[in-house]
C-alpha cells in the first residue's frame, strides 16, 4: 500500500497474537500489553506487513512449557484465578505471584502466558525450518522467569524455551539482552553450558535496582571444570548512558562475542526500557541507538539464524516507535518521519510532549528531561577490557 517492495536477502517473519495484547496486569502496574497493539498498528500503518510473513500464533501447550518449567509450577499457574488468590496466599511465597507484587494473578493470566510463549516457540521453529532468516516476536522477551517461579513481570521464560528449540538443530546460540534489567532468568538457565553464551547490558545497582545480579565478575561457574565457566557475560551500567557511549560499547562487546563464540543462531532481546524517557529506566538512549543494536546484530548475522524479541518498555508510545523502527530495520525498509495519517490511537503520539506525530521526533524521541550521565571513559573502557578478558577462554 505504501509502495514497499519485498527486499531481497532477508526473509522476515512476524509473530503475534491479538489476544495476548488485551490482557491487563492491573491498574497501576507498569507492564501494559496494549503497547503491543500500538506497535502492531504502527507497523501495519507503514505497510511493513508487505515485506514480511505474518503469523498469528497458537498458545503453547503444557508439554511445550514443561521443556523448561516444572510441572508443579505450571499446574499452579494454570489453576490460580484472582478470586482464589487469598486462599492460596502461601503459595505466593513459593511461586512468586501475589497481589500488589510484580507478578499479580490477573484475569486470563494463563492464556497470556501461553500466547506470548507460543509466539517465541513458533518464531524459533520458523527459523529452524528455514522459513525465515529473521523472526520477530515483540510480545516475548520475558527474561526474569525461573524454572519454578515468576519474577519481575515474567511468568514463563519464552526466551529459554526458544533457545532450547534452536539447540535441537544448532550447536551454539548467542543470547544478547539490551533491556535495562539484567537477563537473570536466561543466564541462570544456561549457567552450566558452553552451548549458550549470554550477554546482558543493564543498569547495575544491587542496592536499589532490580534484580540486583549481573555484575562484571558474574561470568559463569567459578569451577573451571564446569563447561559454563566464562560463558555468561555482563556489562553493568549506571544511569544516563548516551547514544554514542552505548553504540561503541555494544559494537565492541557484541562484535567480539559473535567473532569468538561463532554462534549459528543469535537471540536478541530488545527491551525498550533502555530508551530515554522510560517510566522505569533512566538511560538517555534514543531510538537511533537502540535500533543500532538490532542493525548491528543483523549485519553480523549472515548465515546465522536471528530471533528478535521484545521485553520491557514502560512508555508505550516510545516502545511502539522503537519496535516499529526495528521491524523496518529487519526488513531493510526506511520509514518516513511523519506518522501515517490514519493510525489508530493517533492521539497517543500527537501532542508536542508525546512526540508531535513523528516517528523520530527531533531526530530523537526524547522529549523529556535527560538523566545525569554517570559514565566516564575509563569505566566504559574497563567494561570492554573485561569482556575481552573473558573471551580469551572461549574458542570456536
Ligand atoms: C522484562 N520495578 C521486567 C522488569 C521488572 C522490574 C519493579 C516495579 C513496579 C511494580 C508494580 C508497580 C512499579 C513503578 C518497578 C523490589 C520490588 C519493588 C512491587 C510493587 N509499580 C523487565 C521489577 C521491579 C507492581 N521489582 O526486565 C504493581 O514501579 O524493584 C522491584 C522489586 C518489590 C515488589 N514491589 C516493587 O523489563 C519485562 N517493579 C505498580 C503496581
Ligand atoms: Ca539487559
Ligand atoms: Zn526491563
Amino acid at each position: 500500500a505504501n509502495g514497499i517492495e519485498r527486499p531481497k536477502g532477508y526473509n522476515v517473519s512476524f509473530h503475534f497474537n491479538s489476544k495476548a495484547e488485551q490482557h491487563h496486569f492491573g491498574q497501576s502496574h507498569p507492564m501494559k500489553p496494549w503497547r503491543l497493539t500500538l506497535t502492531k498498528q504502527l507497523v501495519l500503518s507503514y505497510g511493513l506487513q508487505f515485506a514480511m510473513d505474518i503469523f498469528e500464533t497458537l498458545p503453547a501447550t503444557m508439554d511445550q512449557l514443561a521443556a523448561f518449567h516444572s510441572r508443579d509450577y505450571l499446574e499452579y499457574l494454570s489453576r490460580i484465578t484472582p478470586d482464589q488468590s487469598e486462599v492460596i496466599a502461601n503459595n505466593f511465597k513459593i511461586f512468586g505471584l501475589g497481589p500488589e507484587g510484580d507478578c499479580p494473578v490477573f484475569d486470563g493470566m494463563w492464556d497470556y502466558c501461553r500466547l506470548y510463549s507460543g509466539a517465541s516457540i513458533d518464531a524459533a521453529r520458523n527459523l529452524i525450518s528455514n522459513q525465515a532468516d529473521i523472526a520477530i516476536n515483540w510480545s516475548g522477551g520475558l527474561h526474569h522467569a525461573m524454572k519454578k517461579w515468576a519474577s519481575g513481570f515474567c511468568y514463563i521464560n519464552d526466551i529459554v524455551l526458544a533457545i532450547q528449540q534452536l539447540l535441537t538443530v544448532v550447536p551454539r546460540v548467542l543470547y544478547v539482552d539490551i533491556d535495562i534489567h539484567h537477563g537473570d532468568g536466561v543466564q541462570h538457565a544456561f549457567w552450566s553450558t558452553d552451548r549458550v553464551m549470554t550477554l546482558s547490558y543493564h543498569k547495575f545497582d544491587p542496592e536499589t535496582f532490580f534484580p540486583g545480579t549481573g555484575g562484571k565478575d558474574e561470568t559463569g561457574p567459578k569451577n573451571l571444570v564446569n563447561p559454563g565457566a566464562h560463558y555468561s557475560l555482563n556489562v553493568p551500567l549506571h544511569d544516563g548512558i548516551d547514544d554514542a557511549q552505548y553504540e561503541d560499547l555494544f559494537d565492541h562487546c557484541t562484535g567480539a562475542c559473535i567473532e569468538k563464540f561463532n554462534p549459528q543462531a543469535i537471540v536478541l532481546q530488545c527491551g525498550a526500557d533502555s530508551l530515554g524517557g522510560d517510566r522505569l529506566g533512566k538511560f538517555n538512549l534514543n531510538i537511533k541507538a537502540h535500533g543500532h543494536c538490532v542493525d548491528f546484530v543483523k549485519r553480523r548475522s549472515h548465515n546465522r539464524r536471528l530471533l528478535v524479541i521484545g521485553g520491557g518498555g514502560y512508555t508505550p508510545r516510545n516502545v511502539a516507535r522503537a519496535w516499529c523502527h526495528e521491524t523496518s530495520l529487519c526488513v531493510g525498509a526506511t520509514l518516513r518521519n511523519q506518522l501515517p495519517a490514519h493510525i489508530p490511537y493517533r492521539q497517543a503520539f500527537m501532542s508536542a510532549e508525546n512526540g508531535g506525530g513523528e516517528l523520530y521526533p527531533n531526530l530523537s524521541h526524547i522529549t523529556t528531561r535527560r538523566h545525569e550521565n554517570k559514565h566516564d571513559k575509563g569505566y566504559l573502557e574497563s567494561l570492554k577490557k573485561n569482556i575481552d578478558e573473558q573471551l580469551k577462554y572461549v574458542e570456536n
